[in-house]
């Protein structure tokens, strides 16, 4: 389909100033929600963090805001069980949800958290873009698949953040980038830019920030 898919460039100086101001500033956990019924009004512009259980949501929200602490990150895969709504500054919303693809904890409980977050993607009206997250390690997966086809057909525009760099080589870091480049030709809802970071080592974290701090 000649889709084109390239790596963010390195922000110029007043976009990584602005990113790096955004996220310097106040941010609050709000709430943690466990039903469409429970989510905050729809009254600012919000973004979400979305990826396989294990991905690396929770740490990629402490890091971005430098906040060790603030999301919830931990070893064992499920970790997050709520939709967490925090507010950074007053005209944002970030959120972070639970994982998908996880099969380890009870079948009604993940099966009420996948329904939630399927409804959450598509239902909510000021959601302004899904960071996708993908493990360096892994590429695009099957379970993957799935939620790139629900947000196409819900017409959220997605963006692939691609995690853990550090974990791998240089080879693998390679072939991964070219595989999920290749999956997201059948995305029209795929942006053309994916992120290549660690919450590690920062690789990625100030181009991130400066991205976010240019939705509007
Ligand atoms: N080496 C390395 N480890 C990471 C990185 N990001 C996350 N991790 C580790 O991966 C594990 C899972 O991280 P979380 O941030 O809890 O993952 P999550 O996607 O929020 O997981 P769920 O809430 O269970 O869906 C933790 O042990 C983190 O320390 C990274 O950039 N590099
Ligand atoms: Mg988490």
């Amino acid at each position: 389909m000649g889709l084109t898919f390239t790596l963010a460039p390195e922000p110029e100086d007043d976009a990584r100033e602005d990113g790096r101001l955004l996220f310097a500033g106040p941010v609050e956990f709000v709430k943690g929600v466990v039903a469409m019924s429970g989510l905050p009004p729809a009254d600012r512009l919000e973004f979400c963090f979305a990826g396989r259980s294990n991905v690396g949501k929770s740490s990629l929200i402490n890091a971005l805001t430098g906040r060790k602490n603030l999301a919830r990150a931990s070893n064992t895969p499920g970790r997050t069980q709520e939709i967490n709504f925090f507010a950074l500054g007053e005209a944002r919303y970030m959120v972070d949800l639970p994982g998908y693809g996880y099969a380890e904890a009870p079948v009604a409980i993940v099966a009420k958290w996948q329904a939630l977050l399927k409804q959450y993607l598509q239902g909510r009206q000021t959601l302004r873009r899904a960071f996708v997250l993908i493990d360096t390690r892994h590429g695009v997966k099957e379970v993957d698949e799935e939620i790139l086809a629900l947000l196409d057909r819900s017409a959220v525009t997605f963006q692939v953040v691609m995690t853990k760099a550090d974990k791998v080589n240089r080879a693998t870091r390679e072939a991964n980038i070219a595989q999920v480049m290749a999956a997201l030709q059948k995305h029209p809802a795929a942006y053309p830019e994916i992120v290549v970071t660690s919450s590690e080592k920062g690789e990625g974290i100030e181009a991130l920030r400066a991205l976010i701090a240019t939705l509007e």
